[in-house]
């Protein structure tokens, strides 16, 4: 038998949900017509006005917004409210001056606080739970996200962020926690930790709420196992809102999307034509019910697949996939995302040429990157002594970029193999 946090909408007939959907689309059209002249320009640029939009059918219509388009506009890209009404931004990581910004009002926190929940409750959460939020706090969405929707289901909501495994660990056993939300990677990390320590008998867990990041199905086995816990997948990404645009139910054959907030379709990233249900290609959001960031037909550039059969769940909303790669460059390392582009940017402002090789793995369930970076002739040195100093500024200069160590090898001018195409530039060894 199946929870539900808000049982009308999560199991709500399709056609009523097509109806819902359409009313909020059509709402949302002359709101981002009105007041989101970033939006309107490009719809003009297109050659389509708010008149020509009759139903949510006419979607198609309107054009693509791309990570780029939120870039240009840099702070305020498709800000559709005063800030003076706005109470919260939260932004992706990107290069300097080039983050997105995701502005909320109180109306799409609570939106947000909403759609995770459901992922709360869908994960058998219930207000008498201990939720152990180990995802990052501060403009990463994860720590906010999944605290925000355990205290809107009135949890004991333990906000503890990222690392430190040890004062985890013990506010684990100390409050016993039942929930725990953080990403994959950490989630088996800390499963090792205490496997390492023996006090898999002082854990209370019983569900993880793990994402942010691919994981396979052996990690998930792997997680489950060592804290004795089910293991859920939830998905989602700023530009969107964060955690919970989608989430798994005990079926586990793939993610809900909360659609009564967040219209999905899936595009051939070539054509840009949109695909049927059961096809697979790039994963397209539109924002319904936001106000302040109304993002719409938003490429995500997540390869993925929808389907909406019957799950036995008795959640009508259509589900997701796990997203089975990008149609872009972008890397995620231990939850963070990272374009081959920012690292270039940090080798250039250092003086180097982008003669480089990122080497990407997967070494007991977490994540390590390295980059082979060429000296040039000008800064070329044998001696080992002065080439640690000149790592050690690029690990720092990249962990300020990045937020993540990086680990660096200088090597010789003209030792990385120079690629007649298209030069290589990622070698991602992990399996996934
Ligand atoms: O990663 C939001 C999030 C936080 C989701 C916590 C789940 C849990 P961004 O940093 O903007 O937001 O990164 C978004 O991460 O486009 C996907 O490529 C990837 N991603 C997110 N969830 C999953 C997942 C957050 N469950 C990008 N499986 C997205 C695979 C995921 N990839």
């Amino acid at each position: 038998m199946s929870n539900y946090f808000q049982k009308d909408i999560e199991t709500m007939p399709r056609e009523q949900l097509k109806a819902l959907q359409n009313e909020k689309f059509m709402k949302q059209i002359q709101h981002v017509w009105n007041d989101c002249p970033d939006y309107r320009r490009k719809m003009e640029a297109a050659g389509v006005s708010v008149d020509d939009i009759k139903s949510i059918d006419d979607i198609s219509k309107l054009p693509f917004l791309s990570k780029d388009d939120l870039r240009e506009n840099y702070p305020t890209a498709m800000l559709a409210k005063p800030l003076s009404e706005c109470v919260r931004i939260q932004s992706t990581s990107g290069t300097t001056g080039k983050r997105v910004i995701a502005y909320y009002t109180q109306h799409d926190v609570d939106l947000w606080d909403e759609c995770c929940a459901r992922a709360i409750v869908a994960a058998g959460g219930t207000k008498d739970d201990v939720v152990h939020v180990s995802y990052g706090y501060g403009l990463f969405t994860g720590g906010p996200g999944l605290n925000g929707g355990s205290h809107m289901l009135g949890s004991l909501t333990l906000p503890m962020s990222s690392g430190n495994t040890d004062r985890q660990l013990q506010f684990m056993t100390d409050l016993g926690s039942t929930i725990l939300c953080c990403t994959p990677s950490y989630a088996a990390y800390l499963g090792e930790a205490v496997t390492e320590r023996g006090i898999k008998d002082q854990i209370k867990l019983k569900a993880g709420i793990f994402g942010a990041e691919a994981w396979s199905e052996e990690m998930r086995r792997d997680i489950e196992k060592t804290l004795g816990i089910k293991a859920y997948d939830i998905y989602g990404l700023t530009e969107i809102s964060g955690p919970g645009v989608s989430f798994e139910c005990e079926a586990q054959t793939g993610m809900h999307i909360n659609e009564d907030h967040f219209y999905a379709e899936i595009i051939d990233p070539d054509t840009l034509e949109v695909l049927p249900h059961g096809e697979q290609g790039e994963l397209v959001f539109t924002c319904l019910d936001k106000e302040a960031f109304p993002v719409m037909r938003y490429r995500t550039r997540d390869i993925c697949v929808l389907t909406d059969e019957p799950c036995s769940c008795g959640r009508t909303h259509v589900k997701m996939v796990k997203p089975r790669g990008r149609s872009d460059d972008m890397l995620i390392i231990k939850g963070v995302n990272v374009f081959p582009s920012q690292i270039e940017a940090v080798m250039i402002q250092q003086g180097y040429q982008a003669n480089y090789q990122i080497i990407v793995d997967r070494v007991n369930n977490s994540d390590t990157i390295e980059v082979n970076i060429e000296m040039t002739p000008e800064n070329y040195t044998a001696d080992a002594e002065k080439v640690a100093k000149m790592e050690k500024e690029l690990v720092a200069a990249l962990k300020s970029m990045l937020g993540i160590l990086v680990r660096v090898k200088l090597v010789a001018p003209q030792t990385i193999v120079r690629s007649e195409g298209k030069a290589v530039r990622v070698i991602d060894n992990r399996k996934i």
